[in-house]
């Protein structure tokens, strides 16, 4: 087992008796992680190469934070018309209220945007932080080879962290494990290809979401093949938790989770079902196999380069992924969710919405943040989208 950094007993922080029950649990998880002296990594992006954590047998969390809680302490610091996620994500750092973060004895990040790539500057003056720097475009063979470079060199720092040593063959036995995972999640959301769908948007949104916080790879992978073979045999017996006459639904845009679920129940609740999420809480993240033989850092590379994120240009894998997932699973519509103050993202809607067009695929682009002061207006949004389809 790998064993942690001096931080590897760390305390509970001085407000845990003011945390409510569900946070004190997350913060007991993670203390009992590192009693056992697990190491533990956090991270923000779908770009992280997770393959070199396991590798070395760390716990990996994701740190994104999908709440407003934090956001007013984080303004103290950060401009306000900075993108939410980037804001809570820190405001969780500052406040010591997040387990994951708390508990972190490496936080990795990469130069996705600009507002990320400032706030890691910040945030490592208070947490152990290494960040990786993002090629912008995709098809170079240069970024590729400088991607690669970046992956060995996280190596490295995970090595001097956390006193291990990451070998090629540990690594390729990491993306083997990591690519039964993808094919599990996406084996999944392929469910709900079905006519009516197995499980409603929201199902799948939480069972995409969730998957991250059981720490145990085997638990993991057992509750996954569960989920998979409870939905069948519940779809087998005539459970129909959708009907057949609901609008089929695919999201797209920044990642979703926690507060920004109103979108889905919007959707759900004015008669529609979200089958398929392009973004990187789903199928960006678990379309695709990385390659098991050969040099791993180069499959590796290859692999998390091509994820099509807007913070590449061009990006043509985005449009490519989404255009498959409408095709697949026969999408009535479109609906992106965007954050606010995320400019790539909101720049790339109009070439997204001309992809769509094309298609004759009905679109509507919703810009929203963590509150949950405009659930009114993307009802009323929502439910005229969906009436006219
Ligand atoms: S691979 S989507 S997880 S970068 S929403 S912080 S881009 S201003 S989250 Fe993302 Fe990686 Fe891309 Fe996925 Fe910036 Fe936009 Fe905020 Fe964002």
């Amino acid at each position: 087992m790998t064993t942690a950094p001096a931080s590897k007993t760390r305390d509970l922080p001085g407000i845990f008796d003011t945390f409510a029950e569900a946070r004190q649990k997350g913060f007991l998880t993670m203390k009992g992680l590192k009693d056992q002296g697990r190491g533990v990594v956090g991270i923000f992006c779908t770009y992280t190469p997770l393959e070199v954590f396991m590798a070395a047998d760390l716990v990996t969390v994701g740190l994104c934070s999908t709440s407003d809680e934090t956001i007013p302490e984080a303004e103290k610091e950060l401009p306000r018309n900075l993108c939410p996620l980037i804001k809570a994500s820190y405001g969780f750092a500052i406040t010591d209220k997040c387990p994951y973060m708390y508990f972190s004895d490496l936080v990795v990040g990469e130069t996705t945007c600009d507002g990320k790539k400032k706030m890691y500057e910040l945030l490592a003056k208070i947490k152990n932080v290494h960040v990786m720097e993002l090629p912008k475009s995709q098809n170079k063979p240069a970024s590729l080879a400088f991607w690669r470079e970046e992956i060995i060199a996280l190596a490295r720092e995970v090595e001097k962290v956390f006193g291990v040593v990451i070998t090629e063959e540990s690594l390729r036995d990491a993306i083997r494990r990591r690519n039964r995972e993808r094919a599990l999640l996406k084996e999944a959301y392929e469910l709900s290809k079905m006519t009516p769908p197995p499980m409603t948007g929201l199902q799948q949104l939480q069972l995409l979401f969730g998957f991250q916080f059981q720490f145990n790879e085997q638990a993991r992978l057992r509750g996954l093949e569960d989920s998979i073979a409870n939905l069948r045999a519940a779809y087998a017996a005539g459970q129909r938790p959708v009907g057949a006459d609901a609008r089929r639904i695919v999201i797209t845009g920044c990642p979703m989770g926690g507060v920004t679920e109103k979108v889905t129940r919007a959707i759900e609740e004015a008669g529609g079902v979200v089958v398929a999420y392009e973004n990187c809480t789903g199928a960006k993240q678990y379309d695709r196999q990385a390659r098991e033989t050969g040099d791993p850092y180069q499959a590796l590379a290859e692999y998390y380069l091509a994820i099509g994120c807007s913070v590449m240009s061009p990006n043509p894998n985005r449009l490519e992924l989404l255009g498959r997932l409408c095709e697949e699973f026969q999408a009535d519509g479109v609906i992106e969710m965007t954050l606010q103050a995320c400019h790539t993202y909101a720049i790339e809607t109009h070439t997204i919405r001309e992809f769509l067009r094309e298609k004759d695929i009905p679109f509507i682009s919703l810009e929203t943040d963590y509150s949950t002061g405009d659930i009114g207006q993307i009802k009323t949004r929502v439910g005229a989208f969906l009436e006219m389809l």
